[in-house]
């Protein structure tokens, strides 16, 4: 089964925004393996953002998503990877479709209230460098045959 690194970002900790998006993939029919409210190293947010080194706002977006804490998640589900980045929206949320997180949410590119893994290789690569092993829960939801 597929799994998924997601991020609510500190702009959307700050607006209280954390029951709303959980609630958002529970309701879809993901299911949660781990999660945890956490403030990230400046480290941390350079390893996780290493691909937009070279771009001229990498800067502001470390100072972003270490000025706040994040809530941190792993979810799991059928194409989660790319089913939880449709329900995300556009990455500039004045793209936003509405309907979607950063359409209903965002106003500002930096500010777009959640990350979402973009592919297996990133899915991998951010749940191992937020998460450790025994923080990930390995447990079948009944309910998953009906979703
Ligand atoms: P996404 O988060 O949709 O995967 P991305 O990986 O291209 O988008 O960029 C990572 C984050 O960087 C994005 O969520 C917000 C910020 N960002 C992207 N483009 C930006 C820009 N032109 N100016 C400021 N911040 C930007
Ligand atoms: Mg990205």
């Amino acid at each position: 089964m597929e799994r998924t690194y997601l991020m609510i970002k500190p702009d959307g900790v700050q607006r209280n925004l954390i029951g709303e998006v959980v609630s958002r993939f529970e309701k879809k029919g993901f299911t949660l393996v781990g999660a945890k409210l956490m403030t990230v190293t400046k480290d941390l947010a350079e390893t996780h953002y290493a691909e937009h080194k070279e771009r001229p706002f990498f800067g502001e977006l470390v100072d972003f998503i270490t000025s706040g804490p994040v809530f941190a998640m792993v979810w799991e589900g059928e194409n989660v990877i790319s089913t939880a980045r449709t329900m995300m929206g556009a990455t500039n949320p004045a793209e936003a479709a509405p309907g979607t997180i950063r359409g209903d949410y965002g106003v500002q590119v930096a500010m777009n209230v959640i990350h979402g893994s973009d592919s297996p290789e990133s899915a991998k690569r951010e749940i191992g460098i937020f998460f450790e092993d025994a923080e990930l829960n390995n447990y079948e939801k009944v309910v998953n045959k009906w979703v």
